[in-house]
């Protein structure tokens, strides 16, 4: 009797368990598809490639899950079938069913047809591996170094002369003019990871390793990303930006960054507040005397539309803000609160205005 009740409380606990189980599932799902914004455009997912990597990723994906699907369904149906066809019932209480040992069929069946799938999922994944590895660098690719920091990113352009921070541009690259860009990551401090899903897979920056990553965008557009490492406290606030462009927008942003920092003389208190505080310690503006490397290159910075990697817009307030108490922004960021007085603090805003 004590053996039978409790194999019934662990059968009433099983039983609870998995409602629980369910439940959770279907709230996790209902909260997944209420975050998710309203302009589906701009959800970064792999199920919308726009660059032919992302596109054999997409397929190989597509593949993939519809085999497993097909396991899962097959391997259920058989499941609920067995549960229902061989329950207990009144006429077979108590009697174990048929014993069946050593049938060759069936075991070289569940070990044969196992191996065949593992082989071809093993197949289709190394080739679209090497189709996207060892993609040979065409002539006219465009070269760009990305370079992880906590918690922000810096692109370099070394062909061109070009160096700027967290919003990057790049040409499209049709099938009239196939211009992809080829990517060296690499990072200043620890472990970041370059993921923007409808471009391209997730790619890891590391110190003293040299990664690569390229994209052909098929068309133009911005796409969004992440940083998808965990890098320290504020990974969170280290977003991607990727603008692609037309042949003749790229040129045209190109041509802009190439310029010095325009030197507005109505400016001057607030160039003297940056050229003497701490700030050309860690920022360059071409044309200064700022020449710093550990933050963000602000020559350019109006040409932005964000500022701290994304976690806010670059808008006069929130520069303000942002130099005032970096914290507010983004916390844990590693750009001190500079503690500049309101009238410095308001001059220094406008001369970063200026930076256009
Ligand atoms: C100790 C180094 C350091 C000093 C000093 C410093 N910054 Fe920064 N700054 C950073 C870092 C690091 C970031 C990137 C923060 C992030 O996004 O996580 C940053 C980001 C910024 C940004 C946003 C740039 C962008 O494109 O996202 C602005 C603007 C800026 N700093 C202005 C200033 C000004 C003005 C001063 C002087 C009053 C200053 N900083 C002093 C390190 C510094
Ligand atoms: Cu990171």
């Amino acid at each position: 009797m004590a053996k039978n009740g409790q194999i019934e409380g662990g059968a009433v606990l099983g039983r609870v368990l998995s409602v629980l189980v369910i439940l959770a599932g279907i709230l996790f799902a209902a909260q997944l598809c209420l975050a998710s914004p309203a302009d589906h455009s701009q959800v970064p997912s792999i199920f919308d490639p726009h660059s032919g990597n992302a596109d054999l990723l997409y397929r190989l994906s597509g593949f993939v899950l519809s085999i497993t699907g097909l396991i899962f369904v097959v391997v259920f149906t058989l499941l609920v079938y067995v549960v229902i066809r061989f329950r207990e019932r009144p006429t077979n209480a108590g009697r174990e069913p048929a014993q069946v040992y050593g049938s060759n069929q069936i075991e070289l069946a569940w070990t044969v047809i196992p191996i065949l799938i593992v082989v071809v999922l093993f197949l289709a994944t190394a080739r679209v591996i090497h189709a996207i590895q060892d993609a040979p660098e065409p002539a006219e690719a465009l070269e760009v170094t990305a370079i992880g920091h906590q918690f922000w990113w810096e692109y370099r352009f070394p062909a061109l002369g070009v160096v700027t921070a967290n919003e990057l541009h790049i040409p499209v690259s049709d099938r009239a003019h196939p211009r992809p860009t080829f990517l060296k990551l690499l990072s200043a401090d620890t472990d970041h990871s370059f993921w923007v899903p409808q471009l391209g897979g997730k790619t890891d920056l590391i110190p003293n390793h040299i990664n690569r990553i390229w994209f052909s965008p098929q068309e133009t557009g911005l796409f969004l990303g992440q940083c998808a490492q965990y890098c320290g406290t504020q990974h969170a606030k280290m977003l991607l930006r990727v603008s692609v462009e037309s042949e003749e927008d790229f040129d045209a942003w190109i041509q802009a960054q190439k310029e010095p920092a325009i030197q507005d003389e109505k400016e001057s208190a607030g160039r003297r507040v940056f050229e003497t505080t701490a700030c050309l310690n860690c920022h360059a503006v071409g044309g200064t005397n700022g020449t710093g490397r550990f933050g963000p290159d602000l020559t350019h910075l109006m040409s932005r539309q964000t500022i701290a990697a994304g976690a806010a817009e670059n808008t006069p307030a929130n520069l303000r803000l942002w130099i005032q108490n970096p914290d507010a922004i983004k916390f844990g960021s590693l750009m001190p609160a500079m503690k500049l007085s309101d009238a410095d603090l308001d001059a220094l805003v406008r001369y970063l205005e200026t930076l256009k």
